[in-house]
């Protein structure tokens, strides 16, 4: 089964990220990784940092000519703000919703900027960075995953079909947000808060394309697709909700599920409600997976909190940070989904090579013909 486990401080050298498992044979190079990373660092609202890091991978073992070799890969990405700042970071007024207080209650810091050198969503750089290069093992199940900022405060911008034509659109502007219109509205929201000193959240999608049904488990709680994927997403800082297909209490269940239909042999359904998870297992519909970020805790006219030296009353101090990382948090949401159903399907389709595992996949689909006639 695949692994992934990372490591890096936000101020430290630099993030590093061990996938192990990966099938020999597969093709893989550090340029789909960079280019993930670099929506990642983009967007309107984003703070200085980002035009200080470059965010480029380096693969650091196994690889051999292009090629994953079934030993541990391991990969680096420098922090290159480290030879920049060498100012020591000292705080101790916790910012409220960061990890300043519970962080430093748990691990004792009178330090309270300690606990964020891991918090920070600077460690998801790391994780963009391998569900990036696991895109090409999804790639074995044509698997397809697509992305969008859906909201940005109060601003709703979900009136577009989920396909390749309005992906491509959402990656070529900065905040993924495909309706032109929209994309407006949605960057004076973020200019308001900047000009407020405040900060912005909002919300985003998931789409998975091409997901073969049956894939996932129901033995026990924590095997459930729909499980796994929530808490790869709800883990990412700033998200506040993670929802999975739609959700509307006032509908009646005759109203809610997704009826199936038949014809020439073939089944389909005409509504995808359940987000193409039933049962923790995938249903073969698009996985569509919606997700919340609250504005972030950094505010550059601060927050009411106290001096944990003296318990004296205090505002948060001001440090560099983003207005709005809802854009950034939804290139990270899906590459999370991707190193979730990466680690799903190794588990499923097991194989030393990518031959393997191929086959291992085509003999399961011939065995299961009958059940699915959309997989092409
Ligand atoms: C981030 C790096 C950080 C922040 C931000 C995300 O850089 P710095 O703290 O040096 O300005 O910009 O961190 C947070 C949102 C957070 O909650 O800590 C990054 O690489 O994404």
């Amino acid at each position: 089964m695949i692994k992934y486990v990372s490591a890096g401080d936000s101020h430290g050298e630099m993030l590093i990220g061990i996938l192990e498992n990966i099938p020999a044979h597969l093709n893989i190079n550090e340029n789909a990784a960079n280019f993930y990373l670099s929506l990642r660092r983009r967007g309107f609202g984003r703070g200085k940092r980002m035009l200080i890091e470059n965010d480029r991978i380096k693969i650091v073992s196994g690889i051999f000519d292009g090629k994953t070799t079934g030993a541990p890969l391991g990969f680096t990405i420098r922090n290159r703000d480290f030879s920049i700042n060498k100012t020591r970071r000292e705080f101790s007024v916790p910012r409220p919703g960061h990890s300043d207080f519970s962080g430093s209650v748990k691990y004792n810091f009178q330090n309270v900027a300690i606990p964020s050198e891991r918090t920070s969503a600077r460690s998801t750089a790391a994780d963009v960075a391998a569900g990036a290069l696991l895109l090409k093992y999804l790639n074995i199940f044509n698997v397809e995953i697509f992305f969008y900022t859906v909201k940005i405060g109060s601003t709703h911008c979900n009136e577009f079909p989920f396909n390749k034509e309005t992906f491509q659109t959402a990656l070529s502007n900065d905040l993924l947000i495909p309706n032109k219109t929209c994309y407006e509205n949605a960057k004076s929201e973020i200019q308001k808060a900047i000009n407020d000193k405040d900060t912005v959240g909002g919300e985003g999608i998931v789409v998975v394309k091409n997901m073969p049904p049956g894939v996932g488990d129901y033995g026990n709680f924590q095997d459930k697709l729909d499980g796994i994927i929530s808490q790869y997403v709800m883990s990412v800082p700033s998200v506040k909700f993670v929802q999975i297909g739609k959700f509307d209490s006032a509908k009646h269940g005759s109203e809610y599920h997704d009826a199936i239909f038949t014809e020439n042999g073939h089944l389909f359904r005409k509504t995808n409600n359940a987000g193409g998870i039933e049962g923790g297992v995938s249903n073969g519909e698009d996985i569509v997976v919606r997700f919340g970020f609250k504005p972030i805790p950094t505010l550059l006219k601060g927050v009411s909190s106290v001096d944990l030296d003296d318990f004296s009353k205090k505002r948060t101090e001001y440090i560099r940070s983003d207005t709005s990382v809802v854009a950034a948090g939804t290139v990270v949401s899906a590459m999370r989904i991707s190193l979730a159903l990466s680690i799903v399907f190794s588990r499923q389709f097991s194989g030393d090579t990518v031959l393997d595992v191929k086959s291992r996949f085509r003999e399961w689909i011939s065995e299961r013909r009958k059940f699915w006639q959309r997989y092409r």
